[in-house]
């Protein structure tokens, strides 16, 4: 037996469609997560209410030139459900959202949740490719996007979304206008006919009820690193998402003094919830918002902000270490880094006490659900050499070998886990779900790991074939489809390389057809073809032919793996 709601309408959207269920957690799981007090019907719309009633001056949210309180954003958030429901959007429609780190992010996820809309989340680094795909598998109505950011005109990508999908009626537009002053476009664009955001905050939301969603309701749609193929939709409830949010804030001591700073893209799940801006605004603290994650912009910040806590990956924390001494900045304020997403070597991990002054913590987590922290006052060997412990009691943890069976403990093996706050099942995606888990519910991490004595998990690697490129993870075979339709491209395997630096980029071998294409120029064209940049390969190899095994036969994950053992050793004979 499955519970029956959370139901969002079928791709489509149109709510005279039927609505399908999403199966999520069988009904006694949901009994016990219950009983156990880890759901306790709770929604994003109620509890920023009551926040806001409870402290309504304390800060919230600061970013840009904004300053905005409990209450302003409580309000911000009913003017802009009102908004919505009133352009004709229903309670369950989806709601693309591709915002960078600024305030109307926030305003808007707060305001969608408060309409009972779905937010569906996308990176700023997403280009039209991606934003298609989500928009189809999610049946959106609606693309709320920022004029400009970091030289890129997403009015045109809006335009072009609603050539391709014609079920987005809607598009509204944050932040200045690309013809004004301080947006960076590079031609002068035609002016768009998009209505603003800022119209509907003038909106008059105080008739709109605190919440229109049940706990148990899906409360948005995360999208999944993609490890095989494109990215795919992930739906969280507000029970299970506001749990982790609870726990969270607890495991990393948040409370009305945490000041959290947005440093990677809060889109992504790490900064927003582990325990992120949500978890901090949960905590009743404050939210500083930096538009760009270089450590100049984010020091700055720290200093005038008197920042306590942030959430960075590898690559990021290494420049922080590296530039912070000579900065010139007041870091003091800062209590913990926590450092997730990808795998932090022990030696980079025991710089950050000494250079930042603050407690590492790490985060080891995933869109999908599970998520550990090494605890605050956890030994240094567990902060250092470890990724934590999970959040739940309930996390149920499996370490199997290739056969399926149970590890010896402390052996490596794949790590497959299901609890409170894991999802059962993607969104409208039988065949990547009858994959990604079992028949009793446990969902496949990818990742290979082992176990502690402490029950602390150390990652050792992953199964699966993407490239963690600086925490954004990448699907080699996503990025194969690409160059495959290159004219010139013969055959192409994507593989991950290790970086010191990225921790991994990317490589692609190609066979050509016929003249080979000029690695910028091959670069340039996928490019073109509307994907996010952090997927363009770092570097092109070009072979007469892929090695084959005597049958004649290689599975391309098999190939994959033999061209980067090739290239690493051809590396280390160059070194
Ligand atoms: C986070 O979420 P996703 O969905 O972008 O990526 C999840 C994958 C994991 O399966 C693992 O392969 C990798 O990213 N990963 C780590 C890691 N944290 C994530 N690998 C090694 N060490 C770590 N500390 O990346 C994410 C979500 C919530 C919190 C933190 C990270």
């Amino acid at each position: 037996m499955t519970t029956a709601p959370p139901t969002l309408a079928p791709a489509g959207g149109a709510s005279a469609e039927p609505p399908h269920p999403i199966q999520i957690w069988p009904d006694d799981f949901a009994a016990r997560y219950r009983a156990a007090g880890h759901w306790r019907n709770e929604t994003f719309g109620a509890w920023l209410r009551e926040r806001a009633t409870a402290h309504p001056d304390r800060p919230a949210v600061i970013g840009g030139d904004q300053r905005w309180t409990y209450a302003e954003l409580d309000r911000r958030a009913g003017a802009l459900a009102a908004g919505f429901l009133d352009a004709g959007l229903q309670p369950g429609d989806r709601v693309l959202v591709h915002l960078p780190n600024v305030p109307d992010f926030i305003a808007v996820v707060m305001g969608l949740f408060r309409a009972g809309l779905i937010p569906v989340y996308a990176l700023p680094a997403h280009r039209i490719t991606e934003i298609e795909h989500f928009a189809q598998g999610s049946g959106a109505r609606a693309y709320v996007a920022a004029a400009a950011h970091a030289g890129f005109d997403y009015t045109a990508l809006a335009r072009e979304l609603q050539a391709r999908q014609a079920r987005v009626e809607h598009v509204w537009i944050a932040g200045p206008t690309a013809s004004t002053p301080g947006a960076t476009t590079a031609a002068e664009p035609a002016a768009d006919p998009f209505p603003r955001l800022s119209a509907l905050y003038a909106a008059d939301g105080s008739a709109v009820p605190a919440s229109a969603s049940q706990g148990s309701d899906v409360a948005f749609l995360q999208i999944s690193g993609g490890s095989t193929g494109l990215s795919k939709l992930i739906p969280r409830t507000h029970d299970d998402y506001i749990y982790t949010l609870r726990e969270s804030a607890r495991i990393c001591g948040l409370d009305a003094d945490t000041v959290f700073l947005g440093a990677l893209p809060i889109a992504h799940n790490f900064p927003m919830s582990s325990p992120g801006f949500l978890g901090t605004l949960y905590a009743g603290g404050r939210v500083v918002l930096s538009p760009s994650p270089d450590p100049e912009s984010c020091f700055a910040l720290v200093e005038r902000e008197r920042v306590t806590v942030t959430s960075l990956v590898p690559p990021l924390l290494l420049q922080w270490l590296d530039r912070a001494p000579a900065s010139g900045r007041d870091l003091g304020s800062l209590r913990a880094i926590q450092v997730g997403g990808a795998k932090l070597s022990a030696e980079i991990a025991r710089r950050v006490r000494p250079t930042l002054g603050a407690t590492l913590q790490q985060v080891f987590g995933m869109a999908e659900g599970l998520v550990n922290y090494t605890r605050l006052d956890d030994p240094d060997e567990l902060i250092i050499h470890t990724q934590g412990r999970p959040i739940s009691p309930d996390d149920e943890i499996l370490i199997l070998d290739d056969e399926g069976r149970p590890v010896e403990p402390g052996q490596t093996g794949h790590l497959l886990t299901r609890g409170p706050y894991t999802i059962r099942a993607y969104h409208d995606n039988p065949s990547a779900n009858a994959r990604a888990f079992t028949e009793d519910g446990y969902y496949r991490t990818g990742d290979v790991v082992r176990m502690t004595p402490e029950g602390y998990l150390e990652v050792q690697g992953r199964a699966g074939d993407h490239i963690n490129r600086a925490g954004e993870k990448i699907s080699a075979e996503e990025i194969e489809d690409h160059l495959l339709s290159h004219p010139q491209v013969f055959d192409a395997a994507v593989v991950s390389v290790p970086d010191e630096y990225l921790g991994e980029r990317s490589c692609a071998f190609i066979i050509p057809k016929g003249d080979r294409p000029r690695p910028a120029d091959l670069k340039r064209w996928i490019r073109a073809r509307g994907i996010a940049d952090f997927k363009v390969p770092d570097q092109i190899v070009f072979v007469d032919a892929f090695a084959s095994t005597a049958a004649m036969k290689i599975s391309r994950k098999a190939l994959r793996a033999q061209l980067r053992a090739q290239l690493l050793e051809q590396e280390r004979a160059a070194a």
